[in-house]
């Protein structure tokens, strides 16, 4: 077959050409400069993740990616190098952007400000630059988490303070999935949409959409060495896992992975509160309420065990919650556990 004869099937060019920014556009049905902005963010979320995506496969072979800085972030834990680097990363990318005025960072005490483009960027980016990032050393997988949402009022003291809003205020939300591929999950609340970093393109090109959680799955994700610290439902839930067929623990110790498999395959992934620290240990703005976003998007839902997470309103920056996220049929029995001992009790 002579080179004109090549026909290159229209389906697989068109699917290669479906890049990030342009399922953006298509998503909003829209070339309005709303869109055009919410397009060039996801871009520049993009590259925030090949950057990271790159450094993260140079790992065991380059100075001052892997171990620890030696210092202790804002949450009272180790810093490791990739965590100082991935955080820099979104800075960067998005400086001289126009686009986003404040970035909050699980890395950061307090928000970021790119002065150069607040008087016209009104988007604020809250990310979990690395998470995870105790895999790093060990070679397993691990995420950035990304919320995206729009500044509301003046912000005149500095405190982002219009940030503590419930999770549907989020425009946008997601995470990229450093693993075998490196994988970007998104949804601007029209469905979620998977994109696959294709190397020799540099591109993010578009994997699957529209992705739906069953409304049961044989996996349940949670760290069962903190049962001797678990309120009384969440014993009883997983004496139940253990003692009824067809269930299956799978919990990787970073979040982006077991979301991503509960995303894919239903169950249900928890991360209680404990008797030291019932508000758990995972961050609402930049953590749960991007992946209860996706999550809830594609069929599932998220519970703090007492109310629905995206309804939850944060008093301060890093709020933590307790976490119950996944299929609505196991959440929903998580939830039953603990309906049930409130009745016992009351
Ligand atoms: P534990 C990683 O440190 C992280 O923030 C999440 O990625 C993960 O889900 C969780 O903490 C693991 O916490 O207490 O089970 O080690």
């Amino acid at each position: 077959m002579n080179q004109s004869e090549i026909i290159i099937p229209e389906s697989s060019l068109d699917r290669d050409c479906t890049t990030l920014s342009r399922h953006v556009l298509q998503q909003l049905q829209s070339f309005s400069a709303e869109a055009q902005d919410l397009s060039a963010i996801m871009s520049r979320i993009a590259l925030a993740g090949k950057l990271i995506a790159r450094r993260l496969s140079h790992a065991g072979l380059m100075e001052g990616v892997l171990g620890f800085t030696g210092e202790s972030n804002i949450q009272g834990e180790s810093v490791k190098k990739m965590d100082v680097y991935a955080n820099e990363v979104f800075i960067s990318v998005f400086k001289q952007s126009g686009l986003v005025c404040r970035l909050a960072s699980e890395e950061m005490e307090k928000p970021y400000y790119i002065p150069e483009n607040c008087p016209i960027g009104r988007y604020t980016l809250l990310y979990d630059p690395i998470d995870g990032s105790s895999n790093v050393d060990i070679n397993l997988n691990v995420g950035s988490i990304f919320s995206i949402r729009q500044q509301q009022g003046d912000d005149l003291e500095g405190e982002a303070t219009d940030l503590f809003q419930n999770g549907y205020q989020q425009i946008a939300a997601g995470y990229i999935l450093y693993g075998p591929s490196t994988m970007l999950v998104y949804s601007l609340g029209h469905g979620v949409h998977s994109f696959i970093l294709d190397p020799s393109l540099g591109e993010f090109i578009l994997a699957q959409e529209n992705i739906k959680m069953p409304p049961h799955g044989p996996i349940y994700s949670t760290n069962e060495g903190n049962f001797w610290q678990w309120e009384e439902p969440f014993r009883d839930y997983t004496r139940y896992v253990h003692r009824h067929e067809g269930y299956t623990a799978r919990y990787s110790g970073a979040l982006v992975g077991d979301i991503h498999r509960i995303l894919m395959q239903g169950g249900v992934f928890l991360y209680p509160g404990t008797k030291k620290k019932p508000e758990g240990k995972l961050r609402l703005l930049y953590e749960t309420a991007p992946l209860g976003f996706l999550v809830e998007q594609a069929g599932g839902k998220v519970s703090t065990g007492s109310e629905n997470l995206l309804e939850f309103i944060p008093s301060y920056l890093h709020q933590r919650t307790p976490v119950i996220l996944g299929s609505i049929e196991d959440v929903e029995l998580v939830e039953s556990f603990i309906q049930d001992h409130l009745k016992r009790e009351n």
